[in-house]
């Protein structure tokens, strides 16, 4: 695995605790009071959020699933042969393991994500199913604008894939940058596949981030687990509630930690004071109509090549090249 040895991961463990730390006690001293999304992910958020691609209500994973499925041959088609593939951000691995099979001859594949164990999970499994394709995970936090190493491999092309729709969890100069990393990872002439939830009805749109069984409101409410366990918190859980409000004007879902008391949290021995129904502001999830999205991408280099939709037109499969 391009990586860190033992001594740098502790290293780099230590400061990612350090910027957790000093993330959450200025997010909760801020006059509304949030936190970054990527927070949400420690081991038991990231299998949380497996199950919530499996509830009915969250229609983003399926409905991209069933694109990729159904234009796999043309979607191979239209990236060519001998392609080098990076990831950004490592999922189940169904959705990568549908387009290594529909490319001819991908010639390396490179996911790259913070998170190492699960990383080199999904390593070893594409290299089971896919016997021959070099697999090249790069442990590296892919906001942060740092340079990929493994861009060096031969191919005829690089292609950078960016399923999910997590695009959408970055306000728009966020997304920006993130897209111009990318632009500059895949190289001229290269490729960007990416996945983008379309906006629709509000209530669809609350419930896909509200599920029935609880599931989204455990992932939320994992992060309050998370601050205690990890940055000496107090929090209740039990005297918060997850909330998912659909936000028309800036065509975004928040989800929100609700206060449902006045109390007083103290996290590393800093206090903070909640009303009742004061919220924490947890993630964004921006729901981009698809030409205001091509716009936002030309600004980072990217030119629409193609697109694929669900018959709903919920969700989009959108090819750049740059
Ligand atoms: C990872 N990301 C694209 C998910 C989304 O839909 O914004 C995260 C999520 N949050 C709640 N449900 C799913």
């Amino acid at each position: 695995m391009i990586g860190l040895g033992e001594a740098e991961s502790g290293i780099a463990q230590r400061a990612e605790a350090d910027r957790f730390l000093e993330e959450v006690l200025k997010g909760l001293a801020a006059p509304r009071k949030a936190i970054s999304p990527k927070w949400l992910y420690d081991a038991r958020g990231s299998a949380l959020y497996e199950l919530i691609c499996e509830q009915p209500e969250y229609y983003p994973a399926r409905t991209e699933l069933r694109i990729l499925e159904r234009h796999a041959p043309e979607i191979g088609e239209a990236i060519g042969p001998d392609a080098l593939v990076f990831e950004y951000g490592v999922g189940s691995g169904r959705k990568t393991q549908l387009l290594l099979a529909a490319l001819e001859r991908p010639a390396a594949f490179v996911p790259v994500d913070i998170a190492g164990e699960a990383l080199a999970a999904a390593a070893r499994q594409l290299e089971a199913r896919f016997p021959g394709l070099p697999v090249r995970p790069v442990v590296a936090d892919f906001t942060e604008p740092v340079a990929l190493p493994g861009l060096d491999l031969p191919c005829a092309r690089r292609l950078a894939f960016f399923p999910g729709s997590t695009i959408g969890n970055f306000d728009p100069p966020e997304a920006v940058g993130i897209l111009r990393r990318m632009a500059r990872d895949a190289g001229p002439g290269g490729g960007l596949l990416l996945g983008l939830d379309l906006p629709k009805e509000a209530g669809t749109l609350e419930r896909a981030y509200d599920d029935a069984r609880g599931i989204t409101a455990a992932f939320d409410l994992n992060l309050l687990a998370r601050i205690d366990r990890e940055l000496d918190g107090d929090f209740r859980l039990s005297q918060f509630r997850h909330r998912s409000l659909w936000d028309a004007r800036l065509s975004r879902v928040e989800m929100h930690l609700e206060s449902l008391q006045a109390q007083v949290v103290h996290v590393a021995g800093a206090p903070f004071t909640f009303r009742e129904g004061e919220t924490i502001h947890t993630e964004s999830a921006y729901k981009w109509e698809p030409r205001a999205f091509d716009t936002l991408a030309a600004i980072a280099g990217w030119q629409l090549e193609r697109a694929w939709a669900d018959d709903r037109a919920w969700f989009s499969v959108r090819l750049y090249r740059r």
